[in-house]
């Protein structure tokens, strides 16, 4: 922690994409992790969230469409539990600062690093392929504006699934390096990642994780899946042509049932020894029926919620913006050190 780091509590930073297609990987590997984080939260400790629309815009979208599915996700986060007066929740393009720190800390980001992401080697050949090559720079740039969103906030953890461990990477030596060229300044977070269920796998392709871009409709859970849905994908998720539930190890050849017990565990709150020995001698039929019922009693309260709270956007809206003035407030000093650590603008008026 640099001697910038005047935060006396733990500070939890994370962003989540603005999308109303949120899937169980999401909502296990981060939206859990973030009302963990809120609820663990002592007084002297801040939980910030961020909807970082500027990362959406990444990719080819729509602009009326950005605003809605920005609601979309505002409402599952607070439907999932996050509370405005316990953490602070806003929307990226709202904190201005975040963009200046991007600019900024581009001097201590060296271009190979960002040459070697594998979410920009993935994004940019699905970009490549689907617009006819027109790949925009801000792809590229993408892990800048990740890593200035945490360290604008002297964050010290960051609760993300597995796959983006190496972006938690960059954003840590981005750090280093701004501290050793201009002075102590900035914090260097550590990754939160959770013990289970940090990579969900899709269901019919049990090879390759869940997600929003990648992923098959049939492989990949929503929140919001009606619970027939639900049971559906389960039941028609791929396993392999042996009978017993139990964890095969990495290359052992039951990465299907081995995601199922792992999404069980979490949707339960159990351990995989528990469910070994409860589906012993059952079969995978029962066993995926049973993941079904237990994804469906999961989801269900917050599928509920979420209606509830995506009726009143005029509600949602406010209490982005009064999240932005908290950011802001927290983000603001941040970024008069680093301006001042750099020399550039005015000096501080002391
Ligand atoms: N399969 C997953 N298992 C566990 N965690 C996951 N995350 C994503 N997929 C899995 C975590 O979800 C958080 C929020 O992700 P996001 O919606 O902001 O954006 P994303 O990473 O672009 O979401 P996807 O689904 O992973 O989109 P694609 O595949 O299109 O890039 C992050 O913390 C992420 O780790």
């Amino acid at each position: 922690m640099g001697a910038g780091a005047n935060n006396a509590g733990r500070r939890i930073f994370s962003g989540i994409q603005p999308t109303g297609r949120k899937h169980l990987g999401n909502y296990i590997g981060a939206i859990r992790q973030y009302v963990a984080g809120q609820d663990g939260a002592a007084a002297a400790d801040e939980a910030i969230f961020c909807i970082v629309d500027l990362h959406a815009t990444t990719v080819a979208y729509d602009p009326a469409d950005l605003r809605e599915r920005l609601y979309d996700t505002t409402a599952i986060l607070l439907a999932a539990g996050l509370d405005p007066d316990r953490c602070v929740l806003f929307r990226q393009g709202d904190v201005r600062e975040h963009t200046e720190l991007t600019w900024l800390l581009g001097a201590v980001t060296a271009w190979g690093d960002l040459n070697r992401m594998h979410q920009w080697k993935a994004k940019r050949e699905l970009a490549e392929g689907k617009s006819g090559a027109f790949v925009p720079a801000s792809l590229f740039n993408y892990p800048i504006l990740m890593a200035a969103d945490v360290l604008a906030y002297r964050a010290t953890e960051v609760p993300v699934g597995d796959d983006q461990r190496q972006h938690v990477e960059l954003m840590r030596e981005i750090a280093r390096r701004f501290n050793e060229r201009f002075g102590e300044t900035l914090v260097v977070p550590e990754h939160r990642i959770p013990a289970v269920g940090a990579r969900v796998m899709d269901l019919q392709d049990p090879t390759s994780k869940m997600s929003t871009t990648g992923g098959s409709e049939a492989g990949t859970v929503y929140v919001l899946d009606e619970p027939d849905r639900i049971r559906g994908k389960l039941k028609g998720a791929v396993t392999d042509s042996g009978r017993e539930v139990r964890r095969g190890g990495p290359g052992g050849g039951k990465e299907g049932i081995e995601n199922l017990i792992e999404i069980l565990c979490v949707a339960r709150g159990v351990g995989p020894e528990q469910v070994e020995a409860e589906f012993e001698g059952s079969g995978y039929g029962d066993f995926k029926a049973a993941v079904g019922d237990a994804v469906v009693e999961f989801l269900t309260p917050v599928r509920e919620r979420y209606a509830e709270l995506r009726a009143d956007p005029a509600e949602l809206e406010r209490a982005l913006a009064a999240g932005a003035v908290k950011a802001r407030a927290l983000c603001g000093p941040v970024l008069a050190d680093v301006r001042e650590a750099m020399g550039v603008a005015g000096p501080r008026e002391r």
